[in-house]
């Protein structure tokens, strides 16, 4: 039970219902040195101690976004750039309440992956504004790089690994997939999975082309849901063949939501992540006016099946996911190595463009945060427990940042989100001149929430101040984190045959 007390604090924030991942209680938060001192029912100010009064407002712990491409390589594949750098991506976190960020170091085929994540240091450092790591992209598991560089990766605190099953230069085949698992359970860390089916899209692809089916909607004709569904069940047999912890990424279609979640009822440690814009947005997007669709094409693609997105919601509510991530990957829609590159490479003079030259991916590490806690929480989708579950503590838990990240308590880092008193909530029309990015587009333009952060809190520093719309931390205040193992149920030593890892 919090109790009252005062020191020499840096910061109090007084009046605030603070919200974690199973409670929510009335106290004061005392802040020392970028930390949770103590949460007490009242504390008293001493000279020089900052206060701000949250009203009576919830505080929830600032988000951590585990899903965002950032100046990445893989984003020139199609000879597309990244909108954001390192420090615009950042800025734009806090502007939406997410103070940790989780990105990608790409292993090119051939090469090492310490390079790659040594090459995304430079990137970044000096340059985050908001707390950040990395996940490692693997493209090429050989065995040097799963038994040699995956420890030193570990050791520099890189904890997860992700893969993909499609993209030329990235997928992997199955025995490919069942290398790193074997080595990701040895070394305990984390698999995240692309699941997309990469010769279904290639053979669909191809049958549109030839019909001169292009336009930006046909992107989602290649990808149907099977597509999903199939690769997802391909990768839980395998996870479960080696007993090895998995987390599903960018979850959008219904029937992989119900393997994932027979699988969690099955007790296998299967983790999954779903994303905003299958939350709220639909396929009927890529059909906007004229080439405009292509501001919606990534991949799994947005679904057109009814009721896509109840059936998103149902899986955020019953805990079928774990981590709502904003998948942010920004490229300009009016950039002709932005989307742009749809119309410009464009064989067949198709009018409204070619869908397989759209980079792929959408913004939206600003809105993630505000868009949960608008249309979760106050619409009465999801509890203010089960935002703090899905926007911070099990994506801070999965990845090995937990408690210093994802929570409110003494001894965490004061990473704090301090929303509006419910008598002051206004609506917050979304509108891209709004928001902290680089990208010419958000892709919910015009969508009213009914709340924004009214401040964010980044280690004790105001980062983010609403009434002025101002991110005040400056370029270099970010740090990255080492990670260390998740902390949620992992290899159960269950074994479908006599086959045992060496
Ligand atoms: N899909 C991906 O595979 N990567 C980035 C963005 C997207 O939509
Ligand atoms: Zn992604």
């Amino acid at each position: 039970m919090p109790v009252s007390g005062s020191c020499s604090l840096d910061m109090i924030v007084h009046n605030g219902i603070v919200v974690t991942a199973s409670d929510q209680f009335a106290c004061d938060i005392g802040i020392k040195d970028g930390k949770i001192a103590i949460l007490a029912t009242y504390l008293s100010a001493c000279e020089g101690c900052e206060e701000i009064d949250a009203e009576g407002a919830f505080v929830t712990p600032g988000g951590v976004d585990s899903h965002v491409h950032i100046a990445q390589s893989a984003a020139k594949r199609l000879g597309a750039r990244s909108a954001d750098d390192w420090t615009s991506a950042t800025r734009s976190a806090l502007g939406g309440g997410t103070t940790t960020v989780i990105a990608f170091a790409v292993q090119t085929q051939g090469s090492s992956i310490n390079e790659a994540i040594e090459a995304y240091h430079i990137l970044a450092d000096g340059h985050a504004v908001c707390d950040y790591g990395f996940h490692v992209i693997v493209t090429d598991p050989t065995l040097e790089q799963m038994n040699a560089e995956l420890p030193r990766a570990i050791a520099g605190g890189i904890s997860s690994i992700k893969i993909y099953m499609t993209y030329t230069g990235m997928k992997l085949n199955d025995g490919q997939i069942l290398d790193v698992l074997l080595a990701a359970r040895k070394h305990n860390v984390m698999t995240m999975v692309h699941c997309e089916n990469a010769d279904i899209i290639d053979w669909m692809t191809a049958s549109l082309v030839a019909r001169n089916m292009t336009e930006p909607w046909h992107h989602g004709t290649s990808r149907p849901p099977i597509v999903e569904s199939e690769a997802t069940h391909r990768a839980l047999a395998l996870a479960e063949l080696l007993d090895t912890p998995m987390l599903i990424v960018h979850v959008s279609a219904s029937e992989a939501v119900t393997t994932i979640r027979n699988a969690q009822t099955r007790l296998l440690p299967v983790y999954a992540e779903t994303c905003p814009h299958y939350a709220v947005l639909d396929g009927s997007r890529m059909r906007k006016d004229g080439f405009e669709g292509a501001k919606y094409v990534c991949a799994p693609p947005l679904r057109d099946e009814p009721k896509c997105n109840e059936r998103i919601w149902e899986g955020i509510a019953n805990g079928t996911f774990t981590v709502f991530s904003s998948d942010h990957a920004p490229t300009c829609f009016h950039d002709h190595q932005g989307k742009q590159l749809g119309l410009n490479n464009n064989p067949h003079n198709n009018p409204l463009g070619n869908f397989r030259a759209i980079p792929n991916g959408l913004p939206g590490v600003e809105t993630r945060t505000p868009l949960l806690w608008s249309e979760g929480v106050i619409a009465g989708r999801i509890s203010p427990q089960k935002f703090v579950a899905l926007n911070s503590t099990n994506a801070a838990k999965l990845y090995g940042l937990y408690p210093q990240k994802g929570t409110i308590q003494p001894g965490s880092d004061a990473d704090l989100i301090i929303w509006h008193p419910e008598s002051k909530r206004k609506l917050y029309k979304i509108e891209n001149s709004k928001l902290h990015h680089k990208t010419d587009y958000t892709p919910y333009e015009g969508l009213e929430l009914r709340d924004w952060p009214r401040y964010t809190i980044l280690r004790g520093r105001v980062a983010y101040d609403g009434a002025t719309n101002q991110v005040t931390a400056f370029e270099s205040y970010g740090q990255f984190l080492k990670r260390g193992p998740s902390c949620l149920p992992g290899p159960r030593n269950k074994w479908l045959t006599e086959w045992r890892p060496e």
